[in-house]
């Protein structure tokens, strides 16, 4: 059985892991009507990771024996003006998903549920994962600055992104 504190914590991670999926999948049509194809397709394939990251908590809860309410999600925005605003804005939002991670993993440890802190052990190295590729893309996004071939060559690179499906229990 899994306490109430954690259950609820864990189904408002649920819906911030469905809100960052709405997020990038609002990104990636966003590029894919300007002409950014390997954008479009990177921030797609971080919406399907983004919806893993939900199931792989549900289904966990579930196995608890606890209940999973989905809420509504919340708007998210729908225009960036360049595709450095949009990596620039997904670090920032990954960067807090590590801090609502984290604050998981403290409020498990606190009610010493030892099976959800293991369980989020996947999501602490997923975090830094994600930080890391988003950063090297804004890295390039920086060197790259308003050439325009520069960023034709970026976005042939992000086309060749492909989804697998995650590893984790
Ligand atoms: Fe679920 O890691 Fe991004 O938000």
């Amino acid at each position: 059985m899994i306490s109430k504190t954690i259950e609820q914590a864990l189904n408002a991670q649920i819906n911030a892991e469905f809100w960052s999926a709405y997020l990038y999948l609002s990104m990636s049509c966003r590029f894919a009507s300007n002409g950014y194809k390997g954008i479009a397709n990177w921030f797609k394939i971080q919406h399907r990771e983004e919806n893993d990251h939900a199931y792989i908590m549900i289904d966990y809860l579930v196995r608890r024996g606890g209940k999973v309410t989905l809420e509504p999600i919340a708007d998210v925005p729908s225009e960036w003006a360049t595709p450095h605003e949009a990596f620039a804005d997904t670090l920032k939002h990954e960067q807090k998903v590590t801090s609502m991670i984290n604050a998981l993993y403290a409020a498990a440890e606190a009610e010493h549920d030892y099976a959800t802190r293991q369980m989020l052990n996947w999501y602490v190295a997923e975090q830094v994962e994600e930080e890391d590729s988003v950063q090297e893309i804004l890295d390039s996004l920086m060197r790259i600055g308003n050439d325009a071939t520069g960023l034709y060559q970026l976005d042939l690179e992000l086309a060749k992104r492909t989804y697998t499906a995650p590893k984790a229990e």
